[in-house]
């Protein structure tokens, strides 16, 4: 295994100029070192569906492979393999097997002058248990209900009774409870919410065959409502009684300071609604936020519950209405508050997102009119600038949802300018996953806070984009994406509790350090490599290139989190590949 120096390095992270000099000598470094169980040859520890593309990254020099049925021993494909090169998100040097040409199920192992791989699975299942689990994950986030996800992953219901902080201008007890705690903190916040529960329900209503029959075992399972339904509507509930009675929404519903390491049923610090602090009390993003979300649960829950349908239509417009009236009310932590702010201090992608998916419901005029001036801000030469989704820029979700939603009326030239764009940004991914040694479709500029999260929405965003402008490459990159964070990376590493053969194990989650239990809560997604740390353990990690900046520590919230806004473009890109 090469050694490189650091000055080599932080080229290629991108500057070091914090790092103190005592740092810069002690920190030569190399993959062996950073992870020293990490096999040389990684992959999706899930395996592979018969006709997909498969490449298998190598970090030792190998000239050629082979790769082996496992219960008959035969050769089933040999290879050569390519130069190696240097990727510069890891700082290894590696060399890529393509296997593609295996498509006949069963369990395989790769050799190489290296050594033998893990063995892995081709086949058709080989993403359901994947879907199941990450989707079954938000019962495990559940607050104010017993959880019971078996194996002993239970806690009764937790945080019953709340209070209006004084930042909300009402006052007293707040008869609400529910919705899905955001994190590895019990808090629940309306804006994560908002693109979370969104992304969910586009899940359903775009691969509505791959999650309705979803056995989800929840307590709801078996009733009037599909059991992803049934989980949505948990939070769902929870969001719409954060909405007061002028139709704007409070921001968030927390504890003053976020509580230590404890189960849920034993934070005791009192959950608070907050608000702004000053008039009008409620903000912008997080109303326009909840009326983009309302709107769709509008199309989802119709066919099960049509006075459901109609509650939550109705919140949406008076939702919208305020948010159209008060359109730059941004959030801020009010003082003595602590927890997570979530502030955003551009509203204009969350007014969008609302009006497109009011239109996309309701066929209103107002609503479209709404989405065809709101966009001018988006506009850039001929084009529109076209980001994958982010908690705090859901301007991509009101473009597409404008054009898929298929109504008369709608602008032809937007149209062509949403696919034309799109297809534009999905091309730079697909270019990026062909020049990144582990396949993902990360920027280097990616790898912050929540970078899984990105991986999982710039999958979202190839997915949405093969839907409005066809192209298997886009569809291919998407995939590349999940095997990245299966175990296709430098640390040879399954960035999801529970799940595949070398699964991480300390997330920053309270319900997994609090319950005396080894193994962490199942189905969660890690936030994944951060080059800005802002923790105390990313902090006295070396520099070294971004995807190398992560540690499994629990005390590493800027890493190694859990957040309901990472797991939810998993489990829509699950729902892709399995239907
Ligand atoms: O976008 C900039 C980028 O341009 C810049 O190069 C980079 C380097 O500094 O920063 C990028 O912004 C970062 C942003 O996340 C990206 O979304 C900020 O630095 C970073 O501080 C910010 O972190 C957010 C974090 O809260 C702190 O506010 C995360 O997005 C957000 O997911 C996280 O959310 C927390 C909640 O507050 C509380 N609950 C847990 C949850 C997950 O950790
Ligand atoms: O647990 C908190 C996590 O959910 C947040 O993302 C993170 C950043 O806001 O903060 C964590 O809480 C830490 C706090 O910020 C500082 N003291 C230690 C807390 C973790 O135990
Ligand atoms: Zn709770």
């Amino acid at each position: 295994m090469q050694r490189r120096t650091f000055i080599r390095i932080s080229a290629i992270a991108g500057g070091a100029a914090a790092v103190p000099t005592a740092l810069w000598l002690s920190s030569r470094w190399s993959a062996a070192e950073a992870a020293t169980d990490s096999s040389p040859i990684v992959f999706n520890q899930l395996g592979y569906l018969p006709n997909a593309t498969k490449l298998i990254t190598l970090r030792s020099p190998s000239a050629t492979f082979t790769v082996r049925a496992v219960s008959s021993g035969a050769v089933v494909l040999q290879g050569k393999l390519g130069a190696a090169r240097d990727d510069a998100a890891s700082g290894d040097r590696v060399q890529i097997a393509d296997i593609s040409a295996v498509r006949q199920p069963g369990m395989y192992v790769l050799e190489t002058d290296a050594g033998k791989s893990a063995s892995f699975e081709i086949g058709n299942d080989a993403y359901r248990h994947a879907l199941w689990l990450t989707m079954r994950g938000y019962y495990g986030q559940r607050c104010g209900c017993d959880v019971d996800l078996g194996n002993g992953y239970s806690h009764p219901a937790c945080h019953l009774t709340a209070e209006f902080h004084k930042t909300s201008a009402k006052s007293g007890p707040c008869k609400n409870h529910g919705g899905w705690h955001d994190a590895g903190d019990y808090g629940r916040y309306i804006v994560n919410s908002g693109i979370s529960t969104g992304t969910l329900l586009w899940a359903w209503e775009m691969f509505n065959g791959a999650v309705r029959k979803l056995d989800l075992k929840i307590p709801e399972s078996g009733g009037k409502l599909p059991d992803f339904l049934a989980e949505i509507r948990w939070n769902l509930d929870w969001m719409l009684s954060l909405q007061d009675a002028d139709g704007g929404v409070w921001h968030k519903q927390t504890s003053e300071n976020f509580c230590s390491f404890v189960m849920p049923q034993d934070d005791h610090l009192i959950s608070y609604v907050i608000g702004t602090g000053s008039p009008p009390y409620k903000s912008t993003c997080a109303t326009a936020d909840l009326a983009a979300v309302a709107a769709i649960a509008a199309r989802c829950y119709g066919p099960f519950d049509d006075a459901y349908a109609k509650t939550c239509l109705d919140a949406a417009k008076r939702a919208y209405g305020w948010a159209s009236k008060n359109p730059d009310v941004r959030f801020q932590n009010p003082q003595g508050i602590r927890t997570g702010e979530y502030g955003d201090g551009d509203c204009r992608d969350e007014l969008l997102w609302a009006a497109a998916e009011l239109w996309r419901t309701s066929g209103e005029e107002q609503y479209r009119q709404a989405v065809e001036s709101g966009v001018s801000y988006l506009r850039a030469g001929s084009g529109i600038r076209v980001k994958a989704p982010a908690w705090n820029d859901l301007s991509a979700l009101a473009l597409w949802t404008y054009a898929m939603a298929d109504r008369k009326g709608a602008s032809s030239e937007l149209l062509a300018q949403i696919r034309e764009s799109s297809a534009r940004e999905a091309d730079a991914l697909v270019q990026n996953s062909r020049q990144n040694g582990y396949g993902n479709t990360l920027s280097l500029t990616d790898y912050n806070w929540g970078s899984n999260g990105v991986a999982g929405n710039q999958s979202l965003q190839l997915i949405v984009t093969d839907r409005l402008h066809k192209n298997d490459e886009f569809s291919r990159a998407a995939a590349e994406n999940l095997h990245y964070l299966i175990g296709r990376n430098c640390w040879d590493l399954s960035w999801v509790t529970q799940l595949g053969t070398k699964a991480f194990q300390h997330p920053h989650h309270r319900p997994s350090g609090a319950d005396n239990i080894a193994a962490p809560w199942p189905g969660l997604l890690s936030g994944g490599p951060n080059a800005h740390p802002a923790d105390r353990v990313g902090w006295l990690l070396p520099k070294r290139p971004p995807m190398q900046m992560y540690k499994d520590d629990e005390a590493a919230y800027s890493m190694n989190e859990i957040c309901i806004n990472w797991n939810a473009p998993l489990v829509f890109l699950l729902s892709a590949l399995n239907s």
